[in-house]
């Protein structure tokens, strides 16, 4: 009995130590390096790109500058790696970069098997497919016996083939790693159809034909073939850095479900509805328990925006590609975008 107890508390002890010394080792490591590594695509107007500067913008960059935030209150404390399809998993696996945002799509697998955490949806997708107009195709279903310009390493290969062997058609694919790579072999016609993420088809439509055609010479079919939940990755092992990523996400939707941005947000200090105090630390408690400071949604806000403005900014009414918010509307507008409670 006494043996059984002994050896209980021991192993209850060694649980604790081992839970401690991994709680806290990836951001730790961040907090001695003074920046966030975190891995993009090659580039994707609206989601990631960076600009004539070399500055990294898109809704997606926004979540990497909203962790930074939340860990050092500046969101400019990011160094961005560009990294395709295929490279991306193990570059946070090895350590190389500290979480993916390279539009990457929460699946059973990825988040079990990869040794990886999804740590949210910051945007709800679906793939399809773009073709130029002169293809004279309506619909996905009229693609039988086409090339298929598709990236490797991706859930838009899979579906590819699920789609096509469901419709009892056949494709040929062409598969190229590089985006920009895949872009340019669709436009040069070596493919009759780019499949991908419809976010990066619409990106591709606004910010990549070449001249002379344009924008309206190419058309995204109207079947949405799969469900793509774009998610942060984190690899397993530091629960308190998947938090502070987690949390970081939905302090952007929170905002904006309680009308704080960046334009008002000093003045929301001086709220005295409770949750807004909350929210933005001035009753403290959300920071320590992230165990940051308890200013850090008022830094994300501050320099990053909420959620609905990081997306009409960069990808929605605002900016060149025009997405429509659709899923991407918050719960309480009709959409899947939802912050569990702060408190
Ligand atoms: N969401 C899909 C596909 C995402 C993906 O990586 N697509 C690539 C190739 S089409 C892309 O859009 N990369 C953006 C970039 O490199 O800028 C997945 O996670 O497998």
């Amino acid at each position: 009995m006494r043996n059984t107890l002994a050896a209980t508390a021991a192993s209850i002890v060694a649980f604790i130590t081992s839970s401690t010394a991994m709680a806290g080792k990836d951001l730790d490591a961040i907090k001695a390096r003074g920046a966030l590594n975190c891995g993009v695509g090659i580039g994707t107007a609206g989601f990631m790109l960076a600009d004539s500067q070399g500055k990294w913008r898109g809704l997606s960059v926004d979540v990497c500058r909203a962790v930074a935030a939340a860990i050092f209150g500046d969101a400019e404390k990011v160094k961005y790696a560009p990294l395709t399809s295929q490279q991306r998993f193990t570059a946070v696996q090895s350590g190389e970069v500290d979480i993916v945002m390279g539009n990457a799509t929460w699946t059973l697998t990825r988040d079990t098997a990869l040794g990886l955490d999804f740590t949210g949806v910051y945007y709800y997708d679906g793939q399809s497919f773009l073709v130029p107009k002169t293809l004279g195709v309506k619909s996905a279903r009229e693609l039988g016996g086409a090339t298929v310009c598709v990236a490797p390493g991706t859930t838009t290969e899979l579906n590819l083939a699920d789609y096509f062997r469901a419709n009892k058609m056949t494709f040929k694919p062409v598969v190229i790693e590089k985006v920009d790579e895949i872009r340019a072999a669709f436009f040069a016609g070596r493919c009759d159809v780019y499949t991908t993420d419809a976010s990066s088809l619409a990106a591709t439509r606004a910010a990549n034909v070449p001249p002379p055609r344009t924008f309206d010479d190419f058309v995204i079919l109207p079947e949405i073939i799969s469900k793509e939940p774009l998610g942060p990755v984190v690899r397993h092992g530091d629960s308190q850095f998947a938090d502070i990523v987690r949390w970081a996400l939905y302090a952007m939707v929170e905002a904006e479900e309680h009308g704080i941005t960046s334009k008002n947000v000093d003045e929301m200090l001086k709220s005295d509805n409770p949750a807004i105090k909350r929210i933005l630390g001035v009753t403290p408690g959300m920071g320590k328990a992230l165990g940051i400071d308890e200013r850090w949604v008022y830094n994300i806000v501050k320099q990053v925006g909420n959620y609905g403005e990081s997306f009409d900014r960069n990808v929605g009414k605002d900016s060149p590609l025009k997405i429509d918010r659709g899923l991407n509307r918050l719960w309480s507008q009709g959409g899947l975008q939802y912050s569990p409670p702060f408190r």
